[in-house]
């Protein structure tokens, strides 16, 4: 078992200590816990071997005991026992926002609610709200909640979609019969969550019973639910469903622009196919009213690639990520689908946070990690004072971080900006006075608190903010965490607006459970001329690297290489920034 999944398994285990009503240091001690194995960079199986784990801090020795277990048999009797005593719907209960074990417990021993249906009765029934501690607020909250969670369904983030998807995928290619494969539907369209995962393989037909086998006897499946010729379906253990196809050659990049989607991109593109006379389906162009099938049809137009059928439509090939049906058929029509922004484009990034504040990397530590991935220049930006939760910077605090940032530029070849992540407060002032605000070399400003407030009232703040002249850019504009917190009600239109009136950045914050600015606004933010900035918003070495997750979302949202500040040179940049070239 991997340090991610016993990281997990720990943090379970202190909120079902929770939801026991255990001792709250014991639970504390198994989140903490969890916090520092997710943390540790070493072996896990070797700090085992030496002794050493124990020596970690956070990690006692009944909880290391546990961790042993867990990497060398892959169980835990503890775990095990733990979870045995809880039903499972009281678990899935700890996903409805803002309520906590400790509400759930309440609530399970005075109304004996145990899953998520029984609360949402109990809460039209208006039984909660005479539950000491919960309002009728509350208990319209808990509504609210449970409709977001239904709406969530049972998804994934993208970035562990991909992971495991590229495993499997990887683990089939293995077979000599394998001529093609790649991952299809929403991950290849990279959509910032996944229902499930989708892989076509091309290979010759006696190949095909040995991979279906190979694919259900995988390590990640957890159980099979179909089992068929051209296509098999799992549940994996992670908790996601993956479906498998198989096609011939011949078929292949019918089946792979098929299973791409979206849905939408694909009834255009049959469309279009229609009004040529011919029919286009997963596995080929066929003549229109043939009335065949499959198997005999007359494949009318041979297709090498997708590149092969897009030009048989007409079009110009078209990136997976723009595949949403927003226009994207016309511009491949007429020849004008955005040059997008790639990986390699990237020169630098600007929003990472270090020990200083939230972080666990040092800043020379961030600054080696960033020159590791041989980018010219890295922001600094820790939190401002009022970011108590996050331990804020005081003044002397950014002054001490000043002389270390030039201590460090000046033996180290990856240039360091002074940036800040300045709190954006309540009323939509910044949390630094603008005489100290003005000696950074850039400001990103964020909102970290009062996420309730109406709508009208988010917007006027951050505008406020935005229009402050010391600003640079807005930090993860609506505050969402993916399949955890909706936005804050912002009219992003009118965020966008300003930013294009004020000359400002907005940032794409790539943080895997962000990804915010939406790639849905991307475009309008584009068409206004507001200038975007991929920033990982890193809290670690290692967490540098989801700038190139952002590079997605900005692809997705039709971005190019000269909408993205972080391509430019540092000179660019400084110039940019009104700090001349030096
Ligand atoms: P997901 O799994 O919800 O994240 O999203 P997708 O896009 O991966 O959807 P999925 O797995 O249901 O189907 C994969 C692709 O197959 C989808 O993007 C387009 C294609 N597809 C599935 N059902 C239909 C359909 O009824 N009509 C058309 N035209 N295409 C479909
Ligand atoms: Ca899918
Ligand atoms: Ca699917
Ligand atoms: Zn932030």
């Amino acid at each position: 078992m991997d340090k991610k999944a016993i990281a997990v398994i720990l943090e379970e285990m202190g909120t079902l200590l929770e939801l026991k009503g255990a001792n709250p240091f014991k639970s504390r001690a198994f989140h903490n816990a969890s916090r520092a194995v997710d943390q540790i960079t070493g072996d896990l199986g070797e700090l085992i071997g030496t002794g050493d784990l124990t020596e970690v801090k956070g990690i006692g020795k009944s909880i290391g005991a546990i961790i042993t277990e867990l990497v060398t048999s892959g169980e835990s009797k503890e775990y095990t026992e733990l979870r045995k005593s809880f039903p499972d719907g009281l678990f899935q209960m700890l996903k409805i926002e803002g309520l906590g074990p400790k509400k759930i417990k309440i609530l399970f021993e005075t109304l004996g609610i145990k899953d998520i249906d029984a609360l949402e009765s109990a809460a039209k029934a208006d039984a909660l709200s005479a539950v000491s501690g919960f309002g009728k607020k509350t208990q319209e909250n808990i509504l609210k909640g449970i409709a977001a969670v239904r709406s969530r369904g049972g998804r994934k983030l993208l970035p562990a979609a991909l992971q495991i998807a590229q495993e499997i995928l990887f683990a089939l290619r293995n077979d000599a019969g394998v001529k093609a494969g790649e991952i299809a539907g929403s991950i290849r369209r990279r959509r910032e969550t996944v229902g499930d995962i989708d892989i076509v393989l091309s290979a010759a037909d006696e190949a095909r019973p040995r991979l279906m086998d190979t694919f259900l006897a995988l390590p990640q499946i957890e159980s099979a639910i179909a089992r068929g010729e051209t296509k098999s379906s799992a549940m994996l253990k992670a908790g996601i469903q993956c479906d498998l196809r198989i096609v011939s050659g011949e078929e292949y990049p019918f089946a792979l622009n098929y299973f791409t989607g979206s849905k939408e991109h694909n009834v255009e593109l049959r469309g279009r196919a229609r009004k040529q006379g011919l029919s286009l389906n997963e596995y080929g162009f066929s003549k229109l009213d043939s009335g065949e099938t499959r198997g005999k049809a007359k494949r009318v137009v041979r297709c090498r690639d997708e590149e092969d059928l897009y030009a048989a439509l007409g079009l110009a090939f078209i990136p997976p990520e723009l595949r949403e049906n927003t226009g994207e058929i016309e511009c491949a029509e007429n020849n004008t689908l955005p040059a997008l922004v790639e990986e390699k484009d990237i020169r630098g990034t600007f929003h990472c946070h270090t020990t200083y504040s939230d972080g666990l990397g040092t800043l020379e530590q961030m600054a080696q990690a960033a020159a590791g991935l041989g980018w010219e220049y890295l922001g600094i930006a820790d939190h401002s004072k009022a970011a108590a939760y996050a331990r804020g910077l005081s003044r002397a605090d950014v002054k001490r971080q000043f002389r270390e940032i030039d201590a460090l530029n000046a033996r180290l070849k990856t240039r360091l900006l002074k940036g800040t992540e300045c709190d954006i407060l309540p009323n939509g002032d910044l949390d630094w006075p603008d005489e100290f605000l003005k000696e950074f070399d850039y400001v990103v400003a964020s909102v970290h608190s009062n996420f309730k407030m109406p709508e009208e009232a988010m917007t006027r703040r951050i505008i406020k903010a935005l229009t402050n002249k010391h600003v640079t850019m807005l930090g993860h504009p609506t505050g969402r965490l993916l399949l955890a917190r909706e936005p804050y009600a912002v009219d992003m239109i009118k965020v966008i607006d300003t930013a294009a009136e004020h000359g400002k950045i907005i940032e794409i914050n790539s943080y895997p459970n962000r990804l915010d600015l939406d790639w849905r606004l991307c475009k309008y933010a584009k068409e206004r001329g507001v200038m975007s900035t991929i920033n990982p918003d890193a809290h670690r070495e290692d967490e540098l690297r989801h700038v190139y997750l952002g590079v997605s979302v900005a692809r997705k949202g039709w971005l190019e290489k000269k909408d993205i500040l972080n391509t430019r040179s540092l000179a660019g940049v400084l110039k940019y920034l009104g700090k001349g070239i030096d």
